[in-house]
This record gives structure tokens, sequence and C-alpha cells, in this order.
């Protein structure tokens, strides 16, 4: 088979049998460039995602919640390199992809450009923010490119333990004393719509969803993904006692669902074109990570070459 009308039947019918496509079987160009474009931006996004998190490493409050912290941020790091391979996969470079998140070329999710004030924030980013990754998440593990969906089944088994994580911290201060309880109010307040915001901007305004529905990249839209997390995230609020900074916020019994208010969405393109209020600080401190960890390339580079000559000789 090789005229390309019988290759996109075939690609096609592969899609209607809900069967993977794999990197060796012929996808259409804005296939490809459409999965590098998403699994990038999701790779960077775990990583920049360890910054605002590793901020509190040095100030948990106890050894216990240092060490789960810890292994919860390198399991981000790993779940940029898983993506960032399966990105590979696809014919991209990983220097070219590095390269544009470190020209600030490349997006990565909007979320990490909001400060982590206090330790309440580490609670509301595991509770909150894990919690919209995990339901954008699982829905990609049905995705139809093969190493991406595999990647997506292991991340999201490590995004529940982040999830219990961030509800734990929740848990302890929502019902210490009152000073804790006004923290964890404090950062819900703050991480609320930003969180909103992660699913990406309302269906009807997103250029992408159409076209990744139909090759069955995206399995749901922004939109439903987005209805979805707040009807689950309701009555884990109310059990902690905290109040949803949203006025509008008010069970719908004809859609089976909540209705609420919209986030502000000029805030968000103002935060995706780099001017969130930490933008400029997560690259930097990026650069600064890949130039320190220069070392650590060139040795892991000297190590590939000698073992090559090794095995030229034998
Ligand atoms: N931030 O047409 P759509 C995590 C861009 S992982 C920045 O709707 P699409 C784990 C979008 O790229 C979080 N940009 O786009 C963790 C597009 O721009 P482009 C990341 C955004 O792709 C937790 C334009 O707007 N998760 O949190 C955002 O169909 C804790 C138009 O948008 C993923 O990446 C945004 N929020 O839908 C780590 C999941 N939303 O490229 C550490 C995989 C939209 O045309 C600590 N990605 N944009 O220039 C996806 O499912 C999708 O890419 C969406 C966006 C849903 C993010």
């Amino acid at each position: 088979m090789n005229n390309v009308a019988d290759l996109e039947k075939n690609f096609d019918s592969k899609l209607e049998k809900n069967d993977f496509v794999e990197p060796k079987d012929w996808m259409p160009e804005n296939y490809r460039k459409h999965l590098i474009r998403q699994i990038s931006q999701h790779a960077h996004s775990e990583i920049i995602g360890m910054l605002p998190e590793g901020n509190w490493i040095s100030r948990a409050p106890s050894l216990r919640a240092k060490m789960v912290l810890l292994a919860k941020v390198q399991d981000e790091g790993g779940h940029g390199l898983y993506l960032y391979t399966a990105a590979e996969t696809l014919g991209a470079s990983r220097d070219e992809l590095l390269d544009a998140l470190h020209t600030g070329k490349a997006k990565y999710s909007s979320i990490f450009n909001y400060p982590t004030l206090t330790w309440a924030d580490i609670g509301a980013v595991g509770w909150l923010v894990d919690g919209a990754a995990i339901m954008n998440q699982v829905m990609l593990q049905r995705t139809s490119y093969g190493p991406y969906s595999r990647a997506m089944i292991r991340i999201c088994k490590e995004e529940s333990f982040h999830q219990r994580q961030g509800y734990e911290i929740m848990c302890h201060l929502s019902f210490g004393t009152e000073a804790q309880k006004e923290m964890a109010q404090d950062a819900l307040n703050r991480w609320w719509f930003p969180t909103m915001m992660m699913f990406g901007p309302p269906d009807k305004d997103s250029p992408n969803s159409g076209q990744a529905i139909k090759w069955r990249i995206k399995r749901e839209t922004n939109d439903e993904l987005r209805q979805k997390f707040v009807d689950r995230t309701v009555e884990q609020a109310e059990f902690l006692g905290l109040t949803i900074p949203d006025k509008n916020l008010k069970w719908n019994e004809a859609k089976k669902g909540y209705d609420f208010s919209e986030p502000n969405w000029e805030e968000f393109y103002n935060v995706i074109k780099g001017n969130g209020p930490c933008n400029k600080e997560r690259l930097e401190a990026r650069n600064k990570a890949h130039a320190d960890g220069a070392w650590v390339r060139e040795a892991a580079m000297a190590y590939a070459e000698k073992k090559k000559e090794n095995i030229l000789a034998a």
C-alpha cells in the first residue's frame, strides 16, 4: 500500500476502530505536527510545574511533608521525560523542543505562572491543579497516538497520588486552627479561576479542538472537561468547609451539573502571551537549570561515545 489515498484510508480506519497510531505508521503531516505541539507543551508544563512547588521543598512544615513533596516534584520531572520521549518518536529533537521553551517561543500551562505564596498553596496546587490535570489526562489515556497514550497511563497513576497529597494538606489546614482554615480559603480564592483556565479557552474560541477531536487526540472538549471538574470539586470543597469563590455557582437540575462563572479570559490570554505574574521568573529559573546541567549532558554524551567505541572495537 503506497499511494496516499490508500495510506489515508488505512489511517482513518485505524482511528475508526480505536486502534493506536504507532511511530512507524504513516500519518498525515498535520496530525504529526499537532501532536508535537500538544505533547511538547504538555512536557514543558510538567517541568515548569516543578518550579512553584520546588519553591516549598526547603520550607515544608515537617519531614514527612517534605518527603512527600519531594517525591511529587520528582514525579513531575519524570512525566516531562516520558512526554519529551513521546514527542521524539514523531521526529522532533529534544534540543529543538527545549530551545523553543527556553527562548519563550513554546507555550506551557498558564497555571504555572502564578506564585505559591503560602504552604496552603501547595495544598491547593495538589488538590486543584493536579485534580484538573487528571481530569484532562484520563481522556488522554485513550488518545490515538500509542506512545502518548502509554505515557498518560503511567502519569495518571502518579497524578492521583499528587491530588491526594494536596487534598491531605487542605484537610489538615481546613480542620486545623482558624488561622490555618483562613490560609486554606485564601489559597482556594487565588487558585480557583486560574485552575479553570487550565482546560483552555471555551470551545467556541478553541482553534485546535475540532481537529483534535476528529483525530481522537483529544477525546473530550475544553468545556466538557471544565464542567466535569467543577461538578467533582464542589463536593470536595464542601467537605473541607471551604467556599468556592464564585457567586454564580449553582446546581442546575436540568443539566445535572453546576452553573458557574466564566474565568477572566483576558487574563488568560495575557498570561499565555508571557505577561503573567511569574512568566519571567519561570523562564529564568528554567534557563539557569538547563545551563547548570550542561556538565551532566556532556558526561552522558562522553559515556555514550565511549560505549559506542567499545562496541565497534569488539
Ligand atoms: N495554558 O485550541 P486550544 C499538569 C493554548 S500538566 C497555556 O483549546 P488545545 C501536571 C493552546 O496551546 C498541565 N496555553 O488548544 C502538573 C493553543 O495555543 P497554540 C498541562 C493554553 O491544545 C501538575 C491556544 O491556547 N496539561 O498540570 C492553555 O486543543 C502540578 C488555543 O487553545 C496538558 O498539557 C493553557 N491552560 O487545548 C505538573 C494536557 N489552554 O498551541 C506540575 C495536554 C490552551 O495553538 C504540578 N494538553 N492554551 O499556539 C491538552 O489537553 C490541550 O493542549 C489543552 C489545550 C486542553 C491544554
